[in-house]
């Protein structure tokens, strides 16, 4: 009978070890759980620097996260090509970005580097992803620089 107590002091001691595993697995399961699914979707540029100071003539690369690049054309989820608006204002999702004008330029090849040449002063740089058929994909997949040309 001495030995008792013990005996129901490591079964209560394994219980709780037991417990506290249980509850840091569930624990470490919810927080994975509360990732999203998805990576996040979204369009940078790697080049220039927001707010850099560049020559008349400069590279600008476009940089792009969870969507894949696909010439224009043909529709396909999730694909698209980039856009670079100078000094434009947005395009709302949907909207086709306009074709033959100087400052609306179209990647359609899918490429991702360009060199522009723009006058002396501050510019706005617009980066639009859009589908194969130039629609935007609006705001989620817009990002914006500003570039002082010496
Ligand atoms: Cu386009």
């Amino acid at each position: 009978m001495k030995n008792y107590a013990p005996k129901v002091t490591l079964k209560h001691a394994l219980i709780l070890l037991a417990t506290t595993l249980l509850f840091t697995t569930s624990t470490s399961v919810f927080s994975y759980g509360n990732k999203p699914a998805k990576a996040k979707q979204s369009v940078y540029f790697i080049e220039p620097a927001d707010g850099a100071t560049v020559g008349q003539e400069f590279k600008v690369v476009m940089g792009l996260k969870g969507m894949t690049i696909k010439p224009a054309g043909e529709m396909v989820e999730n694909t698209g090509h980039h856009h670079l608006l100078v000094d434009e204002e947005p395009i709302a999702e949907g909207e086709v970005v306009p074709a033959g004008s100087p400052t609306h330029l179209h990647f359609g090849k899918g490429q991702t580097e360009t060199t522009l040449t723009l006058e002396p002063g501050q510019h706005t740089l617009m980066l639009q992803f859009a589908d194969g058929a130039h629609q935007s994909y609006g705001e989620k997949l817009r990002a914006s620089i500003t570039v002082n040309v010496k």
